[in-house]
């Protein structure tokens, strides 16, 4: 299977419990790094010469492909953390936004589109082919006051042209002109907490396994990313319960060097009800 995943590969700052780390993040490293262990991916993204290669080893190392467009600046991000799980984010630098014809004509299995700063065009997704196109809303619909990070309104009308849409909770209370009907999934994560997902038409309710998570950074990006693997493989409940175990697997250990069997072995403990 050949995925592609759009989106800017980012400089994380991240500040948690007054201790700083640097490193690669962006929704497009982590829903790669989940698909890596499935399929065959290729990122496609902007950086600026300032973004250190032993990040885009790292990405080779995982198999990963990448396609690089030359940016002045690489995206730059500080994520404070205030506790375990609310964050304010600081964009510090910008790379290039995507143009129309920068995205590829080719056909792929699945189609990833990740952005976290506004760069890709939303009717991007009128042009791409793919047997799933699974997008994050994140990156459409932020805006930038001095680099604070605020939510704008957006007409969500575009987000049709995708089979499989996730939001954060807050998130999708901005988006307008958008029925969860005229999606085939579109799946609204809250954290650690239940979660609504619906499947074409019906509603449901799901529960992610509590575990001890040391950080949650990028828990959106794999969850998104495994859905829309397992959703080609199984039946829709069952891919909803797999990326939720998925996702605890990474978060509990924050990489994904993990065998998957161990990681679907709890996927038996994850509950999804319909209502
Ligand atoms: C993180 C992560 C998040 C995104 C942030 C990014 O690395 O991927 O999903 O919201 O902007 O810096």
């Amino acid at each position: 299977m050949r995925c592609l995943v759009i989106g800017h590969l980012t400089h994380d700052i991240i500040v948690k419990d007054g201790r700083k780390t640097e490193r690669i993040g962006g929704g497009a490293y982590y829903s790669s790094l989940a698909l890596s262990k499935f399929c065959e991916v290729v990122v496609l993204t902007k950086i600026g010469k300032d973004f250190p290669i032993e990040w885009l080893e790292e990405l080779e190392s995982y198999g990963i492909s990448t396609i690089i467009i030359p940016s002045e600046k690489s995206t730059t991000y500080e994520l404070l953390y205030l506790d375990e799980e609310n964050r304010q984010l600081k964009l510090l630098s910008k790379a290039d936004p995507f143009t129309l014809d920068e995205i590829p004509q080719e056909k792929f299995d699945i189609i990833l589109l990740n952005p976290v700063a506004n760069e890709i065009p939303p009717n991007a997704l009128e042009l791409v082919k793919a047997k799933e196109v699974a997008v994050d809303i994140q990156g459409f619909i932020r805006d930038f006051k001095n680099g604070r990070v605020g939510l704008k309104e957006i007409n969500g009308e575009f987000l049709k042209n995708a089979h499989v849409v996730h939001a954060d909770v807050n998130e999708f209370q901005h988006v307008k002109n958008l029925n969860p009907d005229d999606l085939e999934v579109l799946l609204v994560s809250n954290g650690s907490e239940s979660g609504v997902a619906y499947h074409k038409g019906e509603k449901y309710i799901y529960y992610p396994l509590k575990i001890d998570a040391k950080e949650p950074t990028g828990a959106g990006d794999v969850f998104l990313a495994s859905f829309a693997y397992f959703y080609r493989e199984c039946p829709f409940i069952q891919a909803l319960k797999r990326a939720n175990a998925f996702t605890a697997a990474f978060l509990e250990r924050r990489t994904i060097d993990f065998p998957i069997a161990e990681a679907m072995e709890k996927t038996k403990f994850v509950k999804v009800e319909k209502v």
